[in-house]
């Protein structure tokens, strides 16, 4: 029997909603500005410490970011409540998470050519579920009509490609036809507006992906899994620490290290070369060389961090077709990055093509799957 196992469609849901950084600098300035004048006794004192300004264009130079979308709008700009207002849905009505899940499915089925009764796994992963149960994958499951299991699973920046790889083994080993991966990345309930070194860094999006035998497949763009690659290695520079026993430590539940936090540079420094040295030794496990990669789909971090990987590998810079940024629209969406990349740049591919799809960050976590078109 055949066992190749393929990518056989993707879908890329974006909310209605941008905010620029011209927008985000300007509310979190008069924010700041407002929180120093009110706490000018305390910051003269020495006992609060001023909040310093932040500027579009640092945003821009230091990450490549220049806008992001945003499921909620409201709420992130009102500098008397600096994060996104999410109506709380009747339990009978699909949950805000599921909904936009179902979004990135649906265009991932349609790319396929598949429909719910070709799909016997779902697989939600991303960086936070709104819920521990039911599992978001059920609802979205159940939304969809597909008979077969579903569950949740949250791996921060590499829950896509993480996921991606579990799908491949479970069609791999027969025990799933075809999996539907969706990475609905509701990031801004998560964001600290309030502080100037993050505020910027995060959007929202929803992914999705088919994964199915070759013997089934029968999109316009087929690409076949020739290898998979997961490492994590535990690294404190990448937090977020609400959970469901912020209840009850008594701890703030709504405190700045229950939100994502990050020493920025350490992540920068330990983590490029640690993924160009995963990618690289990939590539040469299964004898392709790094100049046979024709489309690298990058974590979309930093602009800086993509640079610096693919110019360790390549000893070159590569081109915008082949390494593509997406960061400047749609800003770091948690694991949802690459798969951007892959949707919006791959159907100019020709069969024999290779590519790489590849995440890093919190964790720390590094997973990857070289694919080649048929
Ligand atoms: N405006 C103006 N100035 C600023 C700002 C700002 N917004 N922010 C910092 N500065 C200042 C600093 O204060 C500093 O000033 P000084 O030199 O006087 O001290 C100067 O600019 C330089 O600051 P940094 O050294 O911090 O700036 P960097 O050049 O390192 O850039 C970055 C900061 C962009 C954050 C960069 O370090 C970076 O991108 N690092 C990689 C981080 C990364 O990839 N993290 C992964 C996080 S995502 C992830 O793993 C998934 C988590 C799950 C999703 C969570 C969803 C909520």
């Amino acid at each position: 029997m055949n066992n190749t196992v393929v990518i056989s469609g993707a879908g890329l849901w974006t909310p209605e909603n941008t905010i620029t950084n011209e927008e985000l600098v300007e509310a979190y300035n008069q924010y700041s500005e407002q929180y120093n004048r009110e706490n000018a006794e305390d910051i003269a004192s020495g006992d609060k410490i001023a909040k310093p300004l932040s500027s579009a264009d640092f945003i821009a130079k230091a990450s490549g970011i220049k806008s992001r979308f945003a499921y909620r709008k409201e709420g992130i700009l009102d500098i008397d409540r600096m994060r996104p207002k999410l109506e709380e849905r009747p339990i009978d009505t699909l949950s805000h998470q599921a909904e936009m899940a179902v979004n990135a499915a649906k265009i991932a089925l349609n790319e396929a050519k598949k429909s719910a009764s070709d799909i016997d796994a779902v697989i939600i992963s991303c960086a936070y579920t709104q819920r521990s149960y039911p599992a978001i994958a059920i609802e979205v499951q159940n939304e969809l009509g597909i008979q077969g299991f579903g569950f949740d699973m949250l791996v921060a920046c590499s829950a896509a490609t993480f996921a991606l790889q579990r799908a491949y083994e479970m069609v791999s080993a027969g025990t799933a036809k075809s999996v539907l991966v969706i990475n609905p990345e509701l990031t801004s309930p998560q964001v600290n507006y309030c502080d100037r070194d993050s505020h910027f860094i995060f959007g929202d999006v929803s992914t999705a992906t088919v994964v199915e035998r070759a013997e089934t497949a029968n999109a316009d763009h087929i690409y076949e899994i020739l290898n998979t690659k997961a490492v994590t290695s535990y690294s404190n520079n990448i937090r977020s620490d609400f959970g469901y026993t912020s209840r009850v430590d008594d701890s703030d539940p709504f405190a700045d290290d229950k939100l994502f936090h990050q020493e920025g540079r350490k992540v920068f420094k330990e983590v490029c070369p640690m993924a160009a040295e995963h990618i690289a030794s990939q590539l040469a496990s299964i004898d392709i060389a790094i100049e046979g990669v024709k489309r690298w789909w990058l974590h979309q971090a930093n602009i800086n961090m993509n640079q610096l990987i693919t110019k360790k590998l390549l000893g070159r810079t590569p081109s915008p077709e082949e390494a593509p940024i997406v960061l400047d629209r749609y800003a770091n969406t948690a694991s949802a990055g690459s798969l951007i990349a892959f949707n919006l740049h791959h159907k100019d591919l020709t069969s024999g093509d290779i590519g790489l799809i590849c995440s890093f960050g919190a964790g720390y976590s590094i997973g990857s799957l070289v694919i080649k078109k048929h």
